[in-house]
């Protein structure tokens, strides 16, 4: 029995079956955690949740933008952006089940036995990871709940600059959904810096959230995708960049958390 992390699939369907050989993947016996964004911007997104679907006792995703996305977008019967080639997925009879199946998965998660924590984007230094649980589990409950439509209408208004007690359900279910799935770079008072867009070596006045003082002494192993910039460099030994760029003509990355011991597949062994 072993437990994987795979980074970004983003519809690289072919690599993700590549990687899962490589490490002879067998869902009756191994986990397998998704760090999000499944879908868009790739060739087969449909393929990708027909696995997850298929297999689904066997993978937990910790959700992504595009994964929050696809489900906001059909929960308010808003169209897809044709660059996110979800066409085939969205014609599928088996979306529906598809988008259920998604709303079920959480926004972070805590592997005692691996001391591992997992998310999209990462974990804010201003959270422990306790407390960072918790709040994945508000942000869960607001999107499995009845009401989940009206949290993703407030979803992509501007972010809440600071937390505080007097935010009302929507902004603190944004700003959790933003700092789980949207988080890159922070502001030296150490607020979530979304407007961004270069490169680290041309950020001024900010930082990657992993290079907060408090992560210099962090002995417990974070797990992440999102940033394919980042090319799985984080200068860490126990933060794990795990998106590198399938989609853009880099590889897809794949982690054993027992040993923490890497794998991957390039994207243009596929083409
Ligand atoms: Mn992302």
């Amino acid at each position: 029995m072993a437990n994987y992390a795979i980074g970004d699939l983003q519809g690289c369907y072919k690599e993700f079956q590549a990687l899962l050989l490589q490490v002879d993947f067998n869902p009756s016996k191994d986990h397998l955690y998704l760090v999000g964004d499944i879908v868009a911007r790739g060739p087969d997104s449909l393929a990708c949740l027909d696995y997850l679907y298929t297999h689904q006792d066997s993978i937990t995703v910790t959700l992504g933008n595009h994964d929050l996305h696809l489900i906001a977008n059909y929960m308010l019967d808003k169209p897809a952006n044709p660059k996110d080639k979800l066409t085939a997925l969205l014609g599928s009879a088996k979306l529906p089940a598809y988008i259920a199946m998604l709303k079920q998965q959480p926004l972070a998660l805590w592997l005692e036995t691996e001391q591992v924590f997992i998310s999209h984007a990462g974990l804010n230094p201003a959270w422990s990871i306790e407390q960072a649980l918790q709040h994945a589990q508000f942000a869960e409950s607001c999107y499995q709940g009845e009401n989940a439509r009206d949290f993703f209408k407030h979803m992509y208004e501007q972010h809440p600059g600071l937390w505080s007690e007097q935010l009302n359900e929507f902004e603190r279910f944004r700003y959790i959904v933003n700092y789980f799935t949207r988080m890159r770079f922070l502001t030296l008072d150490e607020q979530l810096e979304l407007s961004y867009k270069g490169s680290i070596t041309n950020a001024t006045a900010m930082m990657p959230w992993f290079e907060h003082p408090k992560f210099t002494t962090f002995k417990q192993h974070i797990v992440f995708g999102h940033w394919a910039a980042l090319e799985g460099v984080t200068n860490h030994a126990n933060i794990h960049a795990l998106d590198t760029g399938c989609v853009w003509g880099g590889k897809l990355s794949l982690m054993e958390l027992k040993n923490k011991q890497y794998f991957s597949a390039n994207s243009t062994d596929f083409i």
